[in-house]
């Protein structure tokens, strides 16, 4: 498959103001009917020919001006036509298979219904159309079928007309959609089916009432309350916030059981994965609820970043998904309170984003070239370029950003724009001069900033040093401004004297600051200003001094977190002494108690400061990480724990266990340190542990006291364990969503059995690889549980390289998503990146591999 290069991009010869889309709808057998208005594109070089991007698709008939048209071509699957300068009409007539298209790309069946997926490039299995987003077109949309099996037709903008009679059928109907704004092919959709809606109004800033309708199947009509009051929240702080009103009549939303994203923000009709939808407090947790929130407000919020202004091309993708995914995280903070989302934001940062950019995968949130874009929806592009713009929000304050913002959306509104558009909207609206920061587009790799803070008489010196590492391709780096957020306490007061913001922009720089006659306590990064890796050596009492008073809530949580990771590198490195060891811990346990004890913190904060960092963020503090050790050392750290603290850890449970039911705040704080004092319990006292989480599971309320009790019971063994997995499966067994959480529980608990456990449920009745929320639920759990995966015997490995190689003709875009974790082989200890490496060659010698899963290997072997 070809390297397509940001560089080479061109404008399309062509424009198309109008486009008609005409389906007669089959399960089986869809026609489709697209007649495209043409016309020369000033902007580019006139072109004799139009060449029509398809996939799959075979032109029954080609029609140009109303005739037949014989001067027409197949090339690599696009159709290229002949035409003679000026204005023309296109008509190109294909059928396609919707019950066939297992990739869930194009036009596909669903469980009865048919629905769409096109972003990136789905819209050619569709039709025949210049399939890039930087062509924008007003769509008309007809579409008639079998009124029993498809009584809701649906695509965007608004209905215009409708009826039952004069389809080809007896027993169709007909619906026509039109959508007045001009968009790009990647937005369409079409959705029919037999499903139900609830509705509610929302009137909009200007006085205009928008018509809102989230469309599901009948059973799961009671779970959609919560989408739409996240639905309605999210377009009033759209207005609030960023100024931005909704601009159609109607609003729908599907929810889809087979869908290989989150969601798709398509124009007025997003669809969405049903895990994005459907919540009740005995099926959903309170993350499915939080994550219904975000992913509701970011798909909403695309209407003005993605829609309104979208990409001239796919290397823009950061442009609309970093931007909207800053919105959605702003958005939550409101929502939910701004620490304990900031805490989260970064824990997935630094879980996936951080591994990635530092991997064979790592690529700038511009990239330079692709061969599948598909495999360019990363964390680096989402939440790394979402990162990126919130320093410049940091730069620049709230109200300068919002003015570049402004700014932005009324320069390029109905436009195709770039993300140099972007940077200078912001540089010119906020005020702000952006030239050097936007090496954070170009560059890739999490840049490092080493820390030193020396003290002498009254003084105290910082030195701040950057560097980014290399990457591939990228072999040197040039230094970025970096905004950190510092603070210097005094030690005996346990106060500061105000925050600075310091924008490091050198490859050194030293900051001096008088009057300290002590030497202070450095907060730095604080609220995580800045996606760097800062590296300093600070004392074991200054990071429990900093744990137990920042006034930043991310700094206390990062102390927290700099204390344990510090302790847990030193001993899967060279070793800690029995002495060195006792100490470790015992500060720990100390600021462990401290968290655990401080009437001042509320739960769900409490909640964050408990949880000991992941794996995978230990490992990336190593240059080579050996995971068993790694996974033994966190082990046993938190057994130690678990039995140091198990007075208080149980005290603590028992107490938030009085006031865990219900949605406030307050209970579900109550359930996030319920769950997590058990998790130490379990690795601490597994039998005592045991008996509360059967006993957590049988009074729970809420599906999340019941999946934090069976979580930690799946990580044991014994008879508890068995009834409860047994029990859950028996009430659940009809709702998809939770059979998913039964499937992942089990997929990723530390089990020793855990491998045995996922071949077995390979072969359960209700595993597919047809869906991908049931194999995300297996075997994506699967390769991210430590000890599972990284198997001595390389057989997670290779259960993983055999899931891909199953899975790639079916759907290849799921199957790539898999690579990476084989991919990280160069950061493991030899013997196991040997079988990883030995793994990606066995798929790369297979026939026949997708583009999607043969980039991703390559790349990964590189
Ligand atoms: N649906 C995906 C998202 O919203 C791609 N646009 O991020
Ligand atoms: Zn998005």
């Amino acid at each position: 498959p070809p390297v397509i290069r940001r560089e080479d991009y061109t404008p399309f010869p062509w424009r198309v103001p109008q486009t008609r889309l005409e389906f007669a709808l089959g399960v089986d057998s869809t026609r489709v009917v697209g007649t495209l208005a043409v016309e020369p594109n000033p902007d580019a070089s006139p072109a004799e020919e139009i060449r029509l991007a398809g996939d799959g698709l075979e032109p029954l008939s080609v029609e140009v001006d109303g005739q037949g048209a014989n001067d027409w071509r197949m090339d690599d699957g696009d159709l290229v036509i002949a035409l003679t300068p000026g204005s023309h009409e296109v008509r190109v007539t294909t059928e396609i298979d919707p019950a066939a298209n297992s990739q869930l790309m194009g036009l596909y069946a669903s469980n009865g219904m048919l629905c769409t997926q096109c972003e990136a490039e789905g819209f050619r299995r569709i039709a025949f159309f210049p399939d890039r987003p930087d062509v924008l077109s007003t769509f008309t949309v007809r579409m008639e079928g079998p009124k029993d099996l498809f009584p809701v037709l649906l695509s965007n903008g608004n209905k215009v007309a409708e009826g039952d009679e004069g389809g080809v059928k007896e027993a169709w109907h007909w619906a026509e959609w039109h959508d007045p704004w001009p968009k790009p092919s990647y937005l369409f959709a079409l959705v029919a089916g037999d499903l139900v809606a609830r509705k509610d109004t929302f009137v909009t800033m200007s006085g205009r009432e928008v018509e809102l309708a989230i469309w599901v199947r009948a059973e799961d009509l009671p779970r959609t309350e919560h989408a739409m009051e996240s639905l309605k929240k999210s377009m009033k702080w759209d207005e609030e916030v960023f100024g931005r009103e909704y601009d159609l009549d109607v609003f729908n939303i599907v929810a889809v059981g087979d869908f290989n994203m989150g969601a798709m923000e398509n124009k007025g009709l997003n669809v969405f994965n049903t895990k994005y939808v459907l919540a009740d407090p005995e099926t959903a947790t309170d993350g499915d609820y939080d994550g219904i929130e975000g992913v509701i407000a970011h798909e909403y919020f695309h209407n003005w970043s993605g829609n309104r202004v979208t990409c001239r091309d796919w290397f823009q993708l950061s442009l609309k998904e970093g931007f909207t995914v800053l919105r959605d995280q702003l958005f939550s903070q409101d929502m939910q309170g701004e620490a304990v989302k900031r805490i989260e934001d970064v824990r997935l940062l630094r879980s996936v984003q951080f591994p990635e950019d530092s991997g064979p995968l790592a690529h700038p949130v511009r990239p330079d070239s692709f061969r599948e874009i598909s495999n360019f929806y990363t964390s680096t592009i989402y939440n790394k370029g979402a990162e990126v713009i919130r320093m410049m929000r940091t730069m620049a304050g709230p109200e300068r950003f919002r003015k570049g913002t402004d700014l932005y959306f009324q320069r390029h509104d109905g436009e195709a724009a770039t993300c140099e558009d972007f940077v200078t909207a912001i540089e010119q609206g906020a005020d702000l001069d952006l030239t050097q920061f936007r090496l954070w587009y170009s560059q890739a790799g999490t840049p490092k900033v080493e820390v030193d803070l020396a003290h002498e008489g009254e003084t105290a010196t910082l030195t701040l040093r950057q560097s980014v590492p290399p990457t591939p391709g990228q072999p040197d780096k040039k230094p970025m401004p970096i905004p950190l957020r510092l603070a210097l306490f005094d030690r005996k007061s346990g106060t500061h004297r105000g925050e600075e913001l310091v924008v490091l922009d050198r490859a050194e720089a030293t900051l001096s600051f008088a009057g300290y006659a002590e030497k202070p306590v450095l907060s730095i990064n604080r609220g995580y200003s800045a996606p760097v890796a800062i590296e300093r050596e600070a004392s074991v009492d200054d990071l429990v001094f900093l744990a137990a008073h920042d006034d930043d809530a991310f700094a206390r949580y990062e102390a927290m977190q700099e204390l344990i990771v510090g302790h847990l590198v030193a001993a899967v490195g060279d070793g800690l002494s029995d002495a060195d060891r006792d100490a470790g811990r015992a500060a720990i346990g100390g600021a462990l108690r401290a968290v655990v004890a401080d009437p001042a913190l509320d739960d769900q904060m409490r909640g964050e400061l408990m949880m000991l960092p992941s794996q995978t963020y230990i490992s990336e503090q190593l240059l080579v990480a050996d995971p068993g050790r790694i996974h033994a050392e966190r082990e046993a750290l938190k057994g130690w724990l678990g039995n140091t603290l198990e007075a208080e850890l149980v005290a603590l449970h028992e107490r938030a266990s009085g006031r865990s039911d219900g949605m406030s705040a307050e209970a579900r704080g109550a359930r996030k340190v319920k769950t997590q004092a058990l998790v130490f319990l379990a690795a601490g006292n597994p039998e005592r542990a045991a008996q509360m989480a059967a006993a957590q599971y049988d009074a729970a309320t809420t599906m999340t006291d019941r999946q934090g009790a069976l979580m930690v019971l799946c990580g044991l063994s014994g008879v508890e364990r068995t009834n409860k997995l047994i029990d859950f499966y028996n009430r659940y067994r009809s709702n998809a969503l939770v059979v998913d959480k039964w499937f992942s529980l089990q997929a990723s608990a530390l089990h020793p059995q855990a491998i045995e456990h996922v071949k077995a449920l390979a072969d359960h009745p209700d595993f597919t690889l047809k869906n991908p929320n049931r194999v995300r639920s297996l075997y994506m759990a699967f390769a991210g549980n430590p000890h599972a995966f990284h198997a001595e015997s390389g057989e997670g490995y290779r259960m993983i390289a055999d899931l891909i190689l199953a899975l790639d003709p079916i759907n290849a875009q799921t199957a790539a998503r898999f690579v990476p974790p084989l991919g990280r082989w160069r950061r493991i200890e030899p013997g196991r990146a040997g079988k990883m490496r030995a793994e990606l060659e066995r798929i790369a010698e297979a026939k026949g591999l997708s583009r999607d899963t043969f980039e991703q290997v390559t790349r990964s072997l590189g």
